[in-house]
């Protein structure tokens, strides 16, 4: 079993859900967040998946450890899919949260279609050079104004209707349950389980 797992992520709220989701699988889980300098990646694919693979392969390379890279954003059906793989810069190359959730709540001023939902790749890079790659998806719908203190990103907004809950609503422990990366880090642990073949 992999005993050492580096997050290839900058983002506080994806590194610490992961804490949650490895643990007990990995014996250490580091993110970028544990390193003075690491290479700039430029997000620059056109899908999920790619970029996922991307942030994997470069600090894989550079921390010469097993990574594991999530790529993840939220999909509004209303909008065409966006902000989809743009989701953490919606409103602007330094947006915050607040910012990209009052964009989206202001494009979809007036709109009554608000189906949406969460998807997340995750990319896993071998030193040797094996890669997996896996992908987790949560529906929901977009309210129109924030409700919730948990989370990160578009949690606020983003209601679960089977729940009567906002993603931010939930404990972590719920969110993890059922998250767009919760079930994505499920396929990628039955998959290194040797459960199912891809
Ligand atoms: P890294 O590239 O360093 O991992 P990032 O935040 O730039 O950090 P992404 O490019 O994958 O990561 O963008 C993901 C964005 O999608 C994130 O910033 C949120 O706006 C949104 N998002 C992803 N997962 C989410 C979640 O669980 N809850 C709320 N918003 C989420």
């Amino acid at each position: 079993m992999i005993k050492e797992i580096v997050i290839a992520t900058t983002n506080q709220g994806k590194a610490k859900e992961f804490a949650d989701l490895l643990d007990g699988i990995f014996e250490k889980i580091t993110s970028l967040n544990n390193y003075d300098s690491f290479p700039n990646i430029v997000e620059d694919g056109k899908t999920f998946g790619e970029n996922a693979l991307k942030k994997a392969r470069a600090i894989a390379v550079f921390t010469k450890k097993t990574t594991l890279a999530d790529d993840s954003g939220l999909e509004v059906e209303a909008l065409g899919g966006r902000p989809g793989i743009f989701s953490s810069r919606y409103a602007g190359e330094n947006a915050g949260d607040k910012e990209n959730i009052k964009k989206l709540l202001k494009e979809l001023n007036g709109i009554t279609d608000r189906k949406a939902r969460f998807v997340c790749n995750l990319a896993l890079v071998f030193p040797g050079g094996q890669e997996i790659i896996v992908e987790g998806t949560c529906e929901g719908v977009i309210l129109d104004k924030p409700r919730g203190g948990g989370g990160f990103g578009y949690d606020p907004v983003f209601f679960l209707p089977e729940l009567n809950k906002t993603m931010a609503e939930l404990s972590p422990q719920e969110k993890n349950l059922i998250s767009h990366r919760g079930r994505a880090v499920k396929a990628l642990i039955m998959y290194l389980n040797g459960q199912k073949k891809i």
